[in-house]
């Protein structure tokens, strides 16, 4: 089954955060002033009974481990058939910047005229989605050339800035950058210096020298999206690297990836969300492109969050959005495009995420009774 990886390492995150509920649970039921003997001793069969359960699943794990070890042993003393080369960076790689911009008039402007000062940029692309404070207007100022993306939405606007900027003669890299302040132009070296090694470049926030205090990634983000990153390298699992792709932040927008990749990803890019970040990668993983993860500096907002650092509510039905668009994207004959049923599912994102939450509340709910 596809996905079955992913559902396995949640069913067991799940049977361990039930076991572990048990315990407060029983040392309360404790204190209940009637007999409460019978209920103890069941939730007490139940306990050990998970306990068991994890406990051989890790043994089993220890001796798969140990067995990888050993082949991997034996076989590096075969003899090499296939060398890796390195590959120098691309001098003269011809970039072009898309930036997402809904309301951020400020920030946008300044992060247009960040990345129109690196090397390599041959444009700089805003993606003006409805805004109504003048961002259009600053963007131009600063030397942007605007789009208007009438959908509202995070993914909407990515999609449209990728396509946009793939359309343009001779790009070879494309970049993704949003409009907040929060990205800093002079990482875009970075992303150079590895895109000959890949087909797309991600960054990671999840770096804890380069992340300015008291910017969006606080506990809640970082755990969060380290916890999804795995769920997503399960999903695209190699044993010795713990996924094909390394990865820990599946939130960030900044990435860079060659245009012949986007060229064979942007027809099944298809949600509008705020979990695209997340969709991108995976359909990128679905068609077989190398993906990389690099350290970038994150900063401190400028203006007001539209996404998922609105509130933690928000945050978590992103979350919970990534980790169902995770188990249930499924290629389909056209290709990798999601089937319909999930088609449907994303074409009004606000109401997909919010849908998401009501279907946890209604499980919560149901596990309550
Ligand atoms: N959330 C959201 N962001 C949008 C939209 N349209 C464009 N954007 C841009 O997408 C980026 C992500 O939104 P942001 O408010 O920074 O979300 P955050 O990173 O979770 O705080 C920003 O550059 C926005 O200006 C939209 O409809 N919703
Ligand atoms: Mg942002």
């Amino acid at each position: 089954m596809r996905g079955g990886r992913a559902y396995l390492g949640l069913a067991v995150v799940m049977l361990a955060l039930l076991g572990a509920f048990l315990h407060p649970l029983a040392f309360l039921a404790s204190f209940l002033p009637f007999d409460s003997r019978g209920f103890l001793t069941s939730l007490n069969g139940i306990k050990s009974l998970i306990f068991d359960g994890l406990a051989w699943a890790a043994v089993g794990f220890l001796l798969l481990m140990a067995l990888q070890v050993w082949r991997g042993r034996v076989q590096s003393g075969r003899p090499v058939t296939r060398r890796y080369q390195v590959r120098m960076p691309i001098p003269q790689t011809k970039v072009v910047v898309a930036v997402t911009a809904y309301n951020d008039a400020a920030a946008t402007a300044a992060t247009v005229r960040a990345f129109k000062a690196q090397r390599n940029v041959a444009e700089v692309l805003v993606v003006d989605n409805n805004s109504t404070d003048g961002t259009a207007e600053l963007a131009i100022d600063a030397g942007a050339r605007v789009i208007p993306e009438a959908r509202q939405g995070y993914g909407y606007a990515c999609m449209r800035g990728l396509s946009e900027a793939c359309r343009i003669p001779g790009v070879d890299v494309v970049v993704l950058v949003e409009g907040d302040g929060t990205f800093v132009g002079a990482d875009l070296p970075k992303f150079l210096a590895y895109i000959s090694q890949a087909d797309m470049v991600v960054g990671t926030r999840i770096v804890r020298n380069l992340v300015e205090p008291g910017s969006q990634m606080d506990y809640f983000f970082t755990w969060g999206n380290i916890a999804v990153a795995y769920l997503l390298r399960l999903r695209f699992w190699d044993s010795q690297f713990l996924g094909v792709a390394s990865l820990t932040d599946v939130g960030c927008t900044y990435r860079a990836i060659k245009r012949d990749a986007l060229e064979r990803i942007l027809p099944d890019l298809c949600v509008g969300g705020n979990h695209f970040s997340l969709h991108m990668m995976l359909v990128a993983l679905h068609h077989r492109l190398t993906l990389l993860e690099i350290p970038i500096t994150f900063r401190k907002r400028v203006g007001r969050s539209k996404g998922a650092s609105q509130s933690l509510r928000k945050g978590f039905g992103v979350g919970m959005a990534m980790i169902w668009h995770i188990l249930t994207f499924q290629p389909t004959s056209r290709g990798l495009a999601l089937s319909p049923k999930a088609r449907e599912h994303e074409v009004e994102p606000e109401a997909a995420e919010e849908r998401t939450l009501q279907e946890v509340a209604a499980g919560l709910a149901a596990t309550k009774r």
